[in-house]
């Protein structure tokens, strides 16, 4: 498209031809100050992510001002997230895992008495969204578009919905009672909640990625969770085994999903990841 047809399509929603003329220039001006940094050798993070990291950048909290610490199980759960998006980010990061044996000792100093925590300097984040939030806007991984990062927050939140069914089941200490959740959550509950998610995905419309056209952390958490329930019985997190065979997905005829997780499989820097943090027994 030329820039006249530029123009013309911005007047077309309703702006003067000077205002189409001036914001083209403020995006022009954007564009060649980044490409400037990024072939001066300036840090690329920071040349391509315009919004996002502005705001970071006043916030004083980035870049961050020492190594952020990630606290966490020796397990993907909830973290696993945060630690691909420091990683595919190139941000560093301290990953420490801490065993259920330490947990006791350490509850107490958790802001909540939970993790994941993450720690920087004498600042702590709490709260699995927030700090992957952190890790996304570090990492170049989070839409600067508004109405993306509410889908974000949307798929975050169904994500969330399943994680809190499966901590419901595991917290529950009558056998019968937690056999009964463990059939329904196989039987009813996992594939209307795979359904909508794959929906959600479709509706997208950019296939394999969950949230518009490029990769964000939204692909990981999804990604985490799909890895998370197919894992689920071999690792003790999900005391039902959901995958209609073994060897098999439990989301393997959902087209929009498998296309995120393959996508997010096959990168390159996902696998050696993998490679080296083979997925633990919760212990
Ligand atoms: N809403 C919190 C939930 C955190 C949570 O439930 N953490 C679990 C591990 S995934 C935990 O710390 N469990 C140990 C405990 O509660 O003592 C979040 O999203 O971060």
């Amino acid at each position: 498209m030329s820039l006249a047809d530029h123009v013309e399509q911005i007047k077309a929603m309703g702006f003067t031809e000077q205002q189409a003329k001036e914001a083209l220039t403020a995006c022009r001006n954007d564009i060649n100050s980044a490409l400037e940094a990024i072939l001066s050798g300036e840090d690329f993070g920071r040349a391509t992510t315009g919004g996002a990291q502005t705001n970071m950048a006043n916030s004083g909290m980035f870049p961050p001002p020492s190594t952020p610490k990630l606290y966490y199980f020796d397990f993907t759960g909830r973290a696993e997230p945060i630690r691909l998006a420091f990683m595919l980010g190139q941000v560093k990061f301290e990953d420490i895992r801490i065993s259920l044996s330490e947990w006791p000792q350490m509850k107490g100093s958790m802001p909540q008495g939970m993790v994941p925590v993450l720690e920087i300097g004498d600042k702590r984040l709490t709260q699995k969204t927030a700090i992957m939030q952190y890790a996304a806007k570090a990492a170049n991984l989070w839409p600067q578009d508004v109405w993306l990062e509410c889908k974000m927050a949307e798929l975050h939140g169904c994500v969330e919905d399943v994680v809190s069914e499966v901590r419901k089941i595991r917290f529950t200490q009558d056998q019968e009672r937690k056999n009964q959740l463990c059939d329904a959550f196989k039987a009813t509950f996992l594939p209307e909640w795979l359904q909508r998610l794959d929906s959600l995905v479709a509706a997208n419309g950019h296939e394999g990625f969950a949230v518009g056209g490029d990769l964000t952390v939204a692909d990981l958490d999804l990604y985490n969770l799909l890895n998370l329930l197919d894992n689920g019985e071999s690792t003790g997190w999900l005391p039902v085994d959901v995958r209609p065979h073994e060897g098999q997905s439990c989301w393997q005829q959902h087209t929009h999903l498998a296309a995120v997780y393959n996508r997010v499989d096959s990168i390159p820097q996902v696998k050696e990841w993998n490679d080296n943090h083979p997925v633990n027994r919760l212990q």
